[in-house]
């Protein structure tokens, strides 16, 4: 693997519609492309941090600053012969994920590339087609929301999640067993809620739901212990499992029974295969979380959905929920069966729209 140059461009891009999770409302999304060049190939990685630092503590500008001052030096001194062995290079840096991840996961897509081969087969793959899901945001009445499950599910999803916190959470369950049946259903909680809300989260146990996300905060492993032996539904953890490590330390402690994985808050691809492959061996399933990528980040996560234990359909929705146009072309579509195809071409296998990405950005350096 070949780098000769790393460029950096901080995009802003509108949201279709806005999303409102317990930690705020999100009108657009700004984020940080990576393009690796060398050997006459071009590789991308999107960063999944936002402008704030509510959803984690990376933001676009501590990703700006620690991707210049120190990532992106080690990556073009080191000169990887293989993509896993980025992450460790990063070691001396210590947390800052979503930052190593963007460039982690760009070399694995150059990797892909300078083989010829979909990134899905150089991570393990083997589904051609994944099963896609929908995070519905906290709406403003029972009313829009139900009109906003029932537009999600005439498109084939193949599960809903919505955003819940205190104050919006058992009606709006309720209402959506009530109008809607057994669909598969699930909630995320994003940190809302304490040990001194397991009477009312377990209130949701009536409703069959096939998870509760994060209920407590995500420094709380051993918390999230105690809730899950106080209820029927299972726990999936998001915001708490940072590493391999910390998912180890999760299942021992029967904090959850599924992991939500997201490479960018796991470092990259070697950290997210890692924990995949722990919660087979523990006989958890795991799915594949969203950030509101733009269609590269998207494309990047269609790939690690293909590994065997994603068995859970995952938060990888179509381009058409967040950006339109996307930046790539064409963008990512759901079938009326609810699934979507991975893309068979080298790499991440989709074309950058190289003057939308133009329009979008906002800064750029070239390392
Ligand atoms: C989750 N995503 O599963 C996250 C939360 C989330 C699709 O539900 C900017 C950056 C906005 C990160 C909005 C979904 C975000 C964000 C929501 C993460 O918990
Ligand atoms: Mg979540």
């Amino acid at each position: 693997m070949k780098i000769d140059r790393i460029e950096l461009r901080l995009l802003r891009l509108p949201l279709v519609r806005v999303f409102e999770t317990s930690f705020g409302r999100q009108t657009h999304k700004t984020f940080i492309l990576v393009r690796l060049l060398g050997d006459g190939l071009e590789a991308w990685g999107e960063c999944v941090a936002d402008e704030t630092p509510y959803y984690s503590s990376e933001t676009t500008d501590t990703a700006w600053h620690i991707i210049t001052g120190f990532l992106a030096p080690t990556l073009l001194a080191s000169a990887p012969t293989h993509p896993r062995e980025v992450f460790p290079s990063f070691h001396a840096v210590r947390g800052h994920n979503m930052a190593k991840a963007a460039l982690e996961m760009a070399c694995w897509d150059l990797y892909a590339r300078t083989e010829g081969v979909p990134l899905s087969q150089v991570l393990g793959g083997v589904r051609t087609r994944i099963a896609s899901g929908v995070s519905i945001g906290i709406h403003d009445s029972l009313d829009q929301l139900a009109d906003r499950v029932r537009i999600e599910l005439e498109a084939g999803y193949r599960r809903v999640k919505i955003k819940v916190k205190p104050g919006w959470d058992v009606d709006a369950v309720r209402m959506i067993r009530e109008r809607f049946g057994d669909i598969p259903l699930m909630v995320d909680a994003n940190a809302a809620y304490t040990l001194d809300d397991a009477d009312r989260l377990a209130e949701l146990d009536q409703f069959g739901l096939m998870m509760i996300e994060q209920p407590l905060d995500y420094e709380d492993v051993s918390d999230h212990a105690r809730l899950q032996a106080r209820l029927a539904t299972p726990i999936c953890l998001d915001e708490s499992i940072h590493s391999p490590r910390v998912a180890k330390d999760a299942i021992d402690a029967g904090a959850c029974r599924i992991i939500n994985i997201k490479p960018g808050r796991l470092g990259g691809f070697l950290e997210s295969i890692r924990v995949h492959d722990l919660c087979a061996a523990h006989g958890l399933p795991v799915w594949h979380g969203g950030m509101l990528e733009s269609g590269i980040g998207r494309a990047h996560n269609i790939h690690l959905s293909t590994l065997p234990n994603f068995t859970l359909p995952g938060d990888v929705a179509a381009s058409k929920r967040y950006f339109v146009p996307d930046l790539i072309v064409p963008p990512v579509e759901v079938a009326p069966d609810g699934t979507i195809g991975v893309p068979t071409g080298a790499g991440i296998g989709v074309a950058v729209d190289l003057e939308r990405t133009a329009r979008a950005t906002l800064r750029a350096e070239t390392l």
